[in-house]
């Protein structure tokens, strides 16, 4: 099919850096978000998401008259919705006395909804939006259908997953290999012929049910894999290993790659996705729902840490450095580093928190520093939660001169311990039982 125009509902972290991208090659776009803040930012020409080269697309994309914005769909020939599929923030399933989280699945219903006045013969929906198996078929489609057109006879449909990594988004977009699923081979084919107009790496048709599970499949696998390293720091710790050593030894086994231990799994992804598989079948993934348990239990783990670093955390003065669900992005969303910060403060302490990537970050409870400087100065321990390069170039010497802290608690691996040790500051590391000191 020849597609001219395209209405990419969600512009978000996904749907704004694709919008553009189909733009700058040459389609018109319509994007649509219901929050007409977004919109008011994109048409006086700002983005309301910080990704890197994100602001030079969406300009050219705008520049080049292809793009523009609104809160409500309009006719096109190929629809793309793109919105979140959070978890419910206060409902919980249950299995055999073990309770998991739920999809949130309204943004997806009503941007299908949104879809059906505007939906003619030989329209291309797709789905792009990270969604429990048989969401296309068994959501999706009835929606669509109201409007008594016929899904895969008189219109085609597809799930087609994101699979971009946020930090490298718009290259990952064009590089990465694409998995197009149909609920007929022809609609996989009609997807697969939009996409082909900007993604170089390989693309891939199939059903959409495979399509939505292999997306699902390889956020689990990520969460899972985190989850054992996690778990092996806990072990090491025990057996007074240095975790870090250990793994980088054994990843010297030719088929053996094992992640980084860490504070935990954040994120509006790896976080969420596995509940996915649990809520659909509980009863066949107590792999997937005990790795989400020990990722979610790691903020409590490095409190522990801090404990015995500190005695007792009773009014100690705490410099959390990094609020980020991961290394250099300003994505604050499910982020296991908040949640250290709020159990250090139900504990007794008093945290002030440093963010470089978002210094002006509104958060419930958390006092949040002016600077980094105002961040160490009184504090009596200094945690280092996010692998923020700008974290990792700090000079012991001088931070020592900015502060009257002397113990350091490193939950990513990030400082080297000798430079640490001799600037006069105890280190003690997540996944090493021991502090390191000069003494
Ligand atoms: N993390 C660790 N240890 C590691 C790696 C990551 O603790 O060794 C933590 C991070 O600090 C972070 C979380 O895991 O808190 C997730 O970070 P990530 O970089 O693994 O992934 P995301 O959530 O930024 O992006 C993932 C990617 N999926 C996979 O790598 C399988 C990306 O390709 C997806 O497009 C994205 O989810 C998504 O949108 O689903």
């Amino acid at each position: 099919m020849n597609v001219q125009k395209i209405c990419f509902i969600g512009l978000g972290y996904i749907g704004l850096p694709t919008a553009s991208t189909f733009a700058m090659h040459g389609l018109k776009v319509l994007g649509v978000d219901i929050n007409p803040h977004v919109i008011n930012t994109l048409n006086k020409g700002g983005i309301h998401i910080h990704e890197p080269g994100l602001r030079d697309v969406v300009t050219k994309a705008i520049q080049s008259g292809n793009i523009s914005f609104a809160t409500q769909p309009e006719g096109a020939d190929a629809f793309i919705i793109a919105v979140p599929t959070p978890f419910k923030k206060d409902e919980r399933g249950e299995y055999q006395g073990e309770t998991y989280k739920l999809a949130d699945m309204s943004a997806v219903t009503s941007a299908t909804e949104a879809i059906v006045p505007h939906l003619r013969p030989g329209n291309l929906v797709i789905l792009e939006s990270t969604s429990p198996p048989l969401t296309t078929l068994d959501l999706v489609k009835p929606i669509l259908e109201r409007s008594r057109l016929k899904a895969g006879v008189d219109f085609y449909l597809c799930y087609s997953p994101e699979r971009v990594l946020p930090g490298q988004i718009l290259q990952e977009l064009i590089e990465n290999a694409r998995v197009v699923g149909g609920v007929t081979p022809e609609s996989a084919k009609a997807g697969r012929d939009l996409y082909a107009t900007f993604v170089k790496g390989e693309i891939i048709e199939t059903d959409s049910t495979t399509a939505e599970m292999v997306k699902i499949m390889e956020n689990t696998t990520r969460d899972v894999n985190i989850a054992i390293a996690n778990e092996f720091s806990r072990l090491a710790e025990k057996f007074g290993v240095d975790v870090w050593e250990a793994i980088s030894l054994a990843n010297r086994h030719p088929r053996i790659n094992i992640l980084s231990p860490g504070p935990g799994v954040g994120g509006h992804c790896i976080s969420v996705d596995p509940w996915f598989f649990v809520e659909a079948a509980p009863e066949l993934t107590p792999l997937i729902y005990h790795a989400r348990k020990v990722n979610d239990g790691q903020p409590h783990f490095v409190v522990k840490k801090v404990k015995q670093a500190l005695g007792n955390l009773k009014n100690k003065k705490i410099a959390a450095l990094g609020l980020a669900y991961k290394p250099d992005v300003d994505d604050l969303r499910e982020s296991p580093a908040t949640e250290v910060v709020h159990l250090l403060q139900q504990a007794g302490a008093h945290v002030k928190a440093w963010e470089p990537f978002k210094p002006d970050a509104d958060m419930k409870g958390i006092d949040i520093a002016t600077s980094f400087d105002a961040a160490i100065q009184d504090a009596d321990l200094i945690l280092l939660l996010v692998k923020h390069t700008e974290f990792k170039n700090l000079i012991p010497t001088e931070v020592a001169l900015k502060t009257k802290a002397r113990i350091v608690v490193d939950c990513v691996n990030s400082w080297n311990v000798a430079s640490w040790k001799n600037a006069g500051f105890k280190l003690h590391r997540l996944g090493v039982n021991k502090p390191e000191s000069k003494n």
